[in-house]
C-alpha cells in the first residue's frame, strides 16, 4: 500500500481483514480463558462474567465501527472491549484490580470504559446498556457525523422496561442505532423459554417499526453481513435495528457459577458449532487464508496474553490516597 492510499474500511473482509477478525476472536477466547484460570488462584477481585462461545457477536458487529462510534456493553462486557479496540493488557490490570488498568483499577470487569474507543462502559445493570446508546446516537445525528452507536445485551436484559423503551426511542427519533440481542439461552439459570414471550426476541421489533434480523452466532461470517446491512442503514439515516444473535456460552453464568441447570450443551457447541473453528474450517476451505498465518495469530495473541497476566500481576494496586480520583468523568 502506498503513502496516499486510505486504509481499508474497517469491514473489508480482504486478508488484513479475517486476521484482523480473526486476531479479535482469538484474543477474546484466550482472554476469557486465561481470566478462568486466574480466578481460581483466588487473586481477581470482584464478579467476573466471561463471554467465551460469544466472540462472533462482538467481532463481528464491531469489524463495521471505528472511534468515532460507540457501543454500551453488559456485565459479560470484556468481548465487547476487545472488539471495540481497548486494549487486553490495560484490561488484564484492570481486571486484577491494579493503577495500570484501563480504569486506574477502580472498575474491575464489570466496569471497564474507554471513551477513547468509544466504548461506554460495561454495566453491572442488566438492561442499562440501550438508553446510554440513545444518547449517543441522538448526539451522533445531531453532529451530522455519521457515528453510529450500539447496545448490546442478553436475553434476560430483553425483557427489561429500560430496553423496550430505548428501542421505542430509537424509532420514534429514527436513531443511527443497532440493538445487538445476545441470545445465549439464559439469564442466570433462567431459559429464555420462561422468560421470553416470543421464539425470538427479533419478532418483537415490528412492534417498534425497526427490521429485526435473527442471525446465527457461532457463525462469524453471518453476524458479519447481518450486522454490514445494520450499520449501513443506520450511517445513511435509516434508523435502528434489532439484531438477535444465537450462541451458547462456554462458561457458567459467573466464576463459580455450578451450572445444576444444564447439561450436554456446552461440549456439543465446542465441538460442532465453535465460532472459531468454523472460521478455521470456511477460510481454509476457500483457500482464503493459510493455516499458517492463523498458527502464527494464535502464537502472538497467547504471547500477548502471557505478558498481560505478568504485567497485571506485578503493576501496584490504587493506593488510599487515590481512593475519591477518577470517580467522575467529564465526557
Ligand atoms: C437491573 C438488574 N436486575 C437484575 C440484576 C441481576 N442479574 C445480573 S446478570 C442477570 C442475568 C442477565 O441475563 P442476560 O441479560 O440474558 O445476560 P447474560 O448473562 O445471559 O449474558 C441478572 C438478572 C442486575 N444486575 N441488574
Amino acid at each position: 500500500m502506498t503513502d496516499t492510499m486510505a486504509e481499508p474500511a474497517p469491514d473489508a473482509l480482504d486478508e488484513a481483514g479475517l486476521l484482523r477478525a480473526y486476531r479479535t476472536m482469538r484474543t477474546i477466547r484466550a482472554f476469557e480463558d486465561r481470566v478462568h484460570d486466574e480466578f481460581a488462584t483466588g487473586d481477581i477481585p470482584g464478579f467476573v462474567h466471561l463471554y467465551a462461545g460469544e466472540e462472533a457477536s462482538a467481532t463481528g458487529v464491531c469489524s463495521h465501527l471505528d472511534d468515532r462510534d460507540s457501543i454500551a456493553s453488559t456485565h459479560r462486557g470484556h468481548g465487547h472491549c476487545i472488539a471495540k479496540g481497548v486494549d487486553p493488557k490495560s484490561m488484564m490490570a484492570e481486571i486484577f484490580g491494579r493503577s495500570t488498568g484501563t480504569c486506574n483499577g477502580k472498575g474491575g470487569s464489570m466496569h471497564i470504559a474507554d471513551l477513547s474507543k468509544g466504548m461506554l462502559g460495561a454495566n453491572g445493570i442488566v438492561g442499562g446498556g440501550p438508553p446510554l446508546i440513545c444518547g449517543t446516537a441522538l448526539a451522533g445525528k445531531l453532529a451530522g457525523n455519521g457515528a453510529v452507536s450500539v447496545a448490546f445485551f442478553g436475553d434476560g436484559a430483553s425483557n427489561q422496561g429500560t430496553t423496550l423503551e430505548a428501542m421505542n426511542l430509537a424509532s420514534v427519533w429514527n436513531l443511527p442505532a443497532l440493538f445487538v440481542a445476545e441470545n445465549n439461552g439464559y439469564a442466570e439459570a433462567t431459559a429464555s423459554g420462561w422468560s421470553v414471550s416470543s421464539d425470538n426476541i427479533a419478532d418483537r421489533a415490528a412492534g417498534f417499526g425497526m427490521p429485526g434480523v435473527i442471525v446465527d452466532g457461532f457463525d462469524f461470517f453471518a453476524v458479519h453481513e447481518a450486522a454490514a446491512e445494520a450499520v449501513a442503514r443506520a450511517r445513511e439515516g435509516g434508523g435502528p435495528t434489532l439484531l438477535e444473535v444465537k450462541f451458547t456460552r462456554y462458561y457458567g453464568h459467573f466464576e463459580g457459577d455450578g451450572q445444576a441447570y444444564r447439561a450436554g450443551e456446552v461440549a456439543e457447541a465446542k465441538k460442532h458449532s465453535d465460532c472459531l473453528l468454523r472460521f478455521r474450517e470456511h477460510v481454509l476451505g476457500q483457500a482464503l487464508l493459510a493455516g499458517s498465518e492463523l498458527d502464527a495469530v494464535d502464537s502472538e495473541v497467547a504471547a500477548l496474553i502471557e505478558d498481560s497476566v505478568t504485567a497485571a500481576r506485578s503493576a501496584p494496586k490504587p493506593t488510599a490516597a487515590e481512593l475519591t480520583t477518577d470517580v467522575y468523568v467529564s465526557f
